[in-house]
């Protein structure tokens, strides 16, 4: 009798907390991390969505946010020995004046004696163990950190990274004195109808875009705490552009192209400059990895050869450009502020802007360009457009002979499983997500409707022949990425991209759909970071190869309905797993083999996006809600 009570109250208690808490006890809706949160709506304030990409947006407030943590989850060593070297380093770029100025160039303009001599600089740097772990991860290693929140995101960082990219220059000459770092003009592949194959992703340059770097000068670089070098170029996003320098060029003062002043998304410097950024995407894509690809170094010659443009043009119309350094609260960025790391804190913010450099040292060989009276680039890696007059990388593919090689969105993405410094796939569990997506509004597939014995314009699939359907779905039209193509077989990538919210990692996953149909679905499995070492905090965004966002729901602990959700989650590891340790798991937690048929359920789907192509900002309308 006693025995019969105790199981009833314990089967009561069993069931409160089973209704409590349903079979989801160890997934949880977050709120947005509060700074995220009011980035996202600040950086979209007075924005819609059919001006610019979601995606774009996002990732930049991401790795805003998430220097608060990465600082304490991963300070970076500086040894003694690096200190005494950058010292000495730092003394020459101090000296009083070249005789003559470097000049860099564009990395297509090089002789091939230059470039070869600069490779060879770069893998020498990279060899040499005289201080920890090598010189070049030495010089990397200072892009993590504080400086990722102090050298970024404020009025210090063009001037940070112009001094960075010249230690890593000075490094350089320490070995071939007479090599100067090559800036990689985005723009001139940004003028391609496939940016990703561009000859810059080939041997003779960086090495391959997709995947682990395998060929060209790096292949095969591996950083002790980063992992092996990897790319996914294209995967998301596109270059930087001629319309983004254009907009950057057309401001007069430094207040209005950096951040936090310069609220209009098209006219900020640091923002435009992520773009590539995200393009390169695997090493290059976060900020704390991104000096790990030795593009990173080319890439910011560059944009310090644009920062270079506008402050000639600034002294041009009167201004000092040394004197501009912006107001700003911000005390990392403030201008008598010591830089963080390399140069054992010897300069200040307001240092980076001194006429010094570019007076003294080094000038930026003019961008490639072509008109009427000079038809030819100067390179034989670039050609001139005779119809718009500009200069345009030649494809990889064609010089190299490469025409079997994957087109990007065919190709699938390589992740770093990196977490907190350690590259290491056992670190990793699946998430089960899904994904709904109406049909985006610009397709129109080669698959025509036939009445009456006549074809129509549009194809078979499409909403507009069937009234029921254009009555419950209506997309919108977003803003997409101007390349992007996939009118053809209807195959289309949702992009699942994870940020730790308590760890620093990053993973990209996509679902593949059938874009064809009004409504479509599909099934992947995304890394987050194993919850046995302690709760994972994780924010998912979801997205298409044109980086329209979708919108996440999430079930209801209450009624196991989905309802709309912030996309952040935190995941624990107590019982019913709701992850896969492997992503076999998963596949096998899914599917239940009755007789050897595969019946699938959805038990184990806590986070469901929906692609519907809506013209208002997620955060806007329902995210507030989320976890509360
Ligand atoms: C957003 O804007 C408000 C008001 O302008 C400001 O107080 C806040 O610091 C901003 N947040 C971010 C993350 O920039
Ligand atoms: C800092 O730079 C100044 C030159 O401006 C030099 O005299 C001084 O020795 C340097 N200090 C350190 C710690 O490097
Ligand atoms: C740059 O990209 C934007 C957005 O994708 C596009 O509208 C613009 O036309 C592009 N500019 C050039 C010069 O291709
Ligand atoms: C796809 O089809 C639509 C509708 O015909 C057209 O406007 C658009 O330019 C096409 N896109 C591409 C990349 O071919
Ligand atoms: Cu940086």
């Amino acid at each position: 009798m006693k025995i019969l009570l105790v199981l009833t109250i314990g089967l009561i208690i069993l069931i409160s907390i089973v209704s409590k808490y349903g079979s989801d006890a160890n997934i949880y809706q977050m709120p947005l991390p509060e700074r995220l949160m009011s980035c996202l709506k600040n950086r979209t304030y007075g924005v819609s969505p059919t001006e610019y990409p979601g995606e774009d947006v996002t990732t930049f407030c991401v790795q805003e946010h998430l220097w608060v943590d990465s600082k304490k989850i991963f300070p970076y060593e500086v040894t003694e020995d690096t200190s005494r070297w950058i010292l000495r380093l730092f003394d020459k770029g101090r000296r009083e004046k070249e005789q003559i100025l470097r000049e860099r160039k564009e990395y297509r303009m090089l002789t091939k004696r230059e470039r070869d001599d600069y490779h060879r600089a770069v893998q020498l740097l990279k060899q040499d163990k005289s201080v920890w772990p090598n010189k070049y991860d030495a010089i990397a290693n200072f892009h993590r950190g504080d400086s990722i929140r102090s050298a970024h995101f404020g009025p210090a960082f063009p001037g940070w990274h112009r001094v960075f990219c010249l230690i890593f220059e000075e490094a350089l000459r320490e070995i071939i004195p007479s090599v100067t770092l090559p800036y990689w003009d985005c723009t001139l592949d940004g003028e391609m109808k496939n940016p990703e194959d561009s000859i810059i992703f080939s041997k003779l340059f960086v090495g391959n875009p997709d995947g682990l770097v395998t060929d060209g000068p790096y292949a095969n670089w591996h950083h002790e705490k980063g992992g092996p070098l990897t790319r996914n170029v294209g995967a998301v996003g596109r270059p930087m552009n001629k319309t983004d320098l254009e907009n950057v060029l057309s401001r007069k003062y430094q207040h209005e192209i950096l951040d936090p002043t310069a609220k209009e998304l098209k006219y900020n410097f640091e923002r435009n400059h992520g773009k590539s950024h995200a393009f390169v995407g695997g090493n290059m894509a976060r900020l704390r990895s991104t000096a790990e690809d030795p593009l990173f170094f080319s890439y910011h010659a560059f944009i310090d050869c644009i920062w270079e443009k506008f402050r000639i043009q600034q002294m041009k119309n009167g201004i000092d450009p040394s004197k501009d350094y912006p107001n700003t609260n911000d005390p990392l960025h403030h201008p008598y502020r010591l830089m963080d790391g390399f140069i054992n804190q010897n300069y200040t913010n307001i240092d980076g802007y001194s006429h010094h450099f570019t007076r003294d040292i080094y000038t930026c060989q003019e961008f490639p360009t072509c008109s009427p009276d000079y038809p030819d680039c100067g390179s034989f890696w670039l050609y001139c457009d005779r119809t718009k007059w500009v200069c345009v990388s030649k494809s990889y593919k064609e010089h190299l002979n490469h025409f079997d090689s994957t087109p990007v969105v065919l190709n699938t993405v390589q992740n770093r499983f990196e977490i907190n410094g350690k590259a290491d796939m056992d670190a990793w569990v699946y998430l089960t997500v899904k994904v709904y997506v109406t049909r985006p509004p610009t397709v129109n597939i080669k698959s025509y409707a036939i009445r009456d014995g006549k074809a129509s314009s549009s194809d078979v699939f499409s909403t507009s022949h069937y009234q029921i359907m254009s009555e419950k779905i209506h997309p919108g039209n977003p803003k997409s990425y101007s390349r992007r193509t996939s009118n053809g077989s209807g195959m289309e990538k949702i992009f699942i991209q994870t940020d730790g919210l308590n760890y620093y990692g990053t993973s990209l996953e996509y679902a593949i759909v059938d874009e064809r149909f009004a409504m479509a679905e599909a099934i992947t499995y995304v890394p987050v970071k194993n919850p046995g070492s302690g709760v994972t905090k994780v924010l998912l965004t979801a997205f298409d190869s044109g980086g329209r966002l979708c919108r996440p729901f999430c079930k209801s602990s209450d009624t196991y309905e989905f309802e709309p959700c912030s996309g952040a989650v935190a995941i624990d590891s107590t019982s019913p797993l709701m992850y896969g340790k492997t992503y076999a798991n998963n596949i096998l937690s899914r599917y239940e083999f009755k007789q050897d048929f595969p019946y699938s359920q959805d038990r184990g789907i806590f986070i469901i996006y929906f692609c519907d192509f809506q013209e208002v900002w997620p955060w806007d309308i329902a995210w507030n809600k989320g976890g509360c």
